[in-house]
């Protein structure tokens, strides 16, 4: 299909980045904040990185607001530290931590940016974990509701955009990378049962924030990697299904509808799962209805018909090293593999702009709601050179061509209402640490060596600032 015209983004579209509270504020046990769970695995365990400084916006964050303005942004998408803002298991509000984010929302109004705030974005304190094992125990929803009542409470007035947990189907399919899998006897079995009930916070935040947020609105944050089937085999369109539902479909479904499809049901008899799902459950998840979806898409997958003779777990590629990745074979569901009419960045992942476009027109026709990118992004391994600036080309080329697919969604009739790519600043990778770049600035630190945590605008910040003023009709 052609278009006369490029894309047109509609007034008042959100223009911004995105950032997590573990990934970019350091100063971990500053101003009351209490361990987290994956504080610990960063500073423990290769190939994570110290998270004890990390971008240092803990002491930046005035800086980085104003780096925000002169770029133009309109949103910014951060999310709040469960134990910064509640340190202990007494359920006191730690003032500090609350002061934090009153003073970075109170300095975004001011810069006429609109904050969109994440509750939980991987960072389990670690009392929350001691107390009753984390997502293992239902005890948790108490506690997270709690949690998120208390954050509507203190920030609802000046915040109207709100996002329940990060990636939440991703923690499932990688339970061990991101440490939700931590004491689980049975994997396999048991992950059903902290997926109910992350489920089940996700519904209680939906509803307190619909409760107290006046005009507020509340979304999930699926990590959406979209499947194309590997060939025209029909066997392949099936095994592309297979992985879109294992690995995303379950999820969005459950968000949207309240209640699980009949895939997973089946998929659960099958292999003789049974999750403590109660009725009241399936009542509170009812009453759940989400506002908008809130998609992070980086990539894309390619999915082929299994060989049945060999099962071949995902490896994921900890090294930056292209090549590294191991594609997964599931007997009797699918397997993945490389697609060759793509470029992978360093880290196999592919490259592919288009996946926005199919992504955002995918989720519209099943599901009918508003969606905003909050998450998409280009990590490389970058060093400052001699002007004092990275040429970031290779990013500037990925933005365009994803900022691109969306504008072409939206003329194919997809509401989209913001584009906020990882990251702002540089922060850490999950796995890579700050040798993995996401930022549209440069953070002068290394993983291996403490430096000045200077800011240095990257040639993407200055194309960004110039199409976001043009309200993306500069490219
Ligand atoms: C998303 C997470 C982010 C971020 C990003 C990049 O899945 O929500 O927290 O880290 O991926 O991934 P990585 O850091 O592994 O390159």
């Amino acid at each position: 299909m052609k278009y006369k015209t490029n894309p047109v983004f509609p007034k008042g579209f959100f223009w911004g980045a995105s950032s997590s509270a573990w990934q970019v504020e350091g100063a971990t046990l500053e101003g009351g904040r209490t361990s987290a769970i994956i504080d610990l695995n960063s500073q423990t365990k290769k190939p994570y990185a110290d998270n004890s400084i990390a971008a240092d916006h803990y002491h930046h964050y005035k800086e980085d607001v104003q780096l925000m303005k002169e770029c133009g942004f309109t949103s910014y998408r951060f999310s709040i530290s469960w134990s910064r803002l509640i340190p202990k298991s007494d359920r006191k509000v730690n003032k500090e931590g609350a002061t934090f984010y009153d003073n970075l929302i109170n300095a975004l109004v001011d810069a006429g940016i609109t904050p969109i705030i994440t509750l939980y974005h991987y960072d389990m304190p670690c009392w929350v974990e001691e107390k009753y094992g984390g997502w293992s125990s239902r005890e948790i929803i108490e506690e997270f509701d709690y949690y998120c009542r208390t954050c509507f409470k203190l920030y609802g007035d000046k915040v109207k955009y709100w996002l329940s947990i990060n990636e939440q189907n991703m923690q499932i399919v990688y339970g061990d990378w991101l440490g939700v899998s931590k004491g689980c006897k049975n994997w396999e079995k048991d992950k059903w049962d902290i997926n109910h009930i992350m489920n089940l916070c996700h519904a209680k935040a939906v509803i307190a924030c619909h409760e107290m947020v006046v005009d507020g609105k509340i979304g999930p944050v699926p990590g959406y990697v979209p499947i194309y089937p590997y060939s025209c085999n029909p066997l392949d369109q099936i095994a592309a299904m297979n992985a879109e539902e294992l690995t995303q479909k379950i999820w969005n479904d459950t968000y949207v509808f309240g209640k699980y499809n009949t895939f997973i049901k089946n998929y659960w008899q099958a292999h003789e799962i049974t999750p403590d799902i109660r009725e009241e459950d399936l009542k509170l998840m009812e009453r759940a209805r989400i506002d908008f979806i809130a998609v992070n898409c980086y990539r894309s997958d390619v999915a082929k018909d299994p060989d049945p003779s060999y099962v071949q777990l995902i490896g994921l590629n900890k090294s930056g090293i292209k090549g590294d990745f191991t594609y997964p074979n599931i007997p009797g569901e699918y397997a993945l593999t490389r697609n060759p009419f793509v470029e992978v960045t360093d880290w196999d992942w592919h490259i592919d702009g288009v996946c926005m476009r199919y992504s955002l027109r995918y989720l519209w026709d099943h599901y009918h709601l508003p969606m905003i990118i909050t998450e998409a992004g280009y990590g490389a391994h970058e060093e400052l050179n001699e002007y004092g600036t990275v040429n970031d080309v290779e990013r500037i080329h990925y933005l365009r061509d994803y900022i691109y697919n969306v504008g072409l969604a939206i003329q194919d009739g997809v509401d989209v209402f913001g584009f906020n790519p990882w990251s702002f600043t540089d922060l850490l990778s999950t796995g890579n640490g700050m040798a993995k770049r996401y930022g549209l600035v440069f953070v002068n630190t290394t993983d291996n060596e403490v430096r000045d945590l200077k800011r240095y605008k990257k040639q993407s910040y200055y194309w960004y600032s110039r199409l976001i003023r043009s309200n993306g009709t500069d490219w």
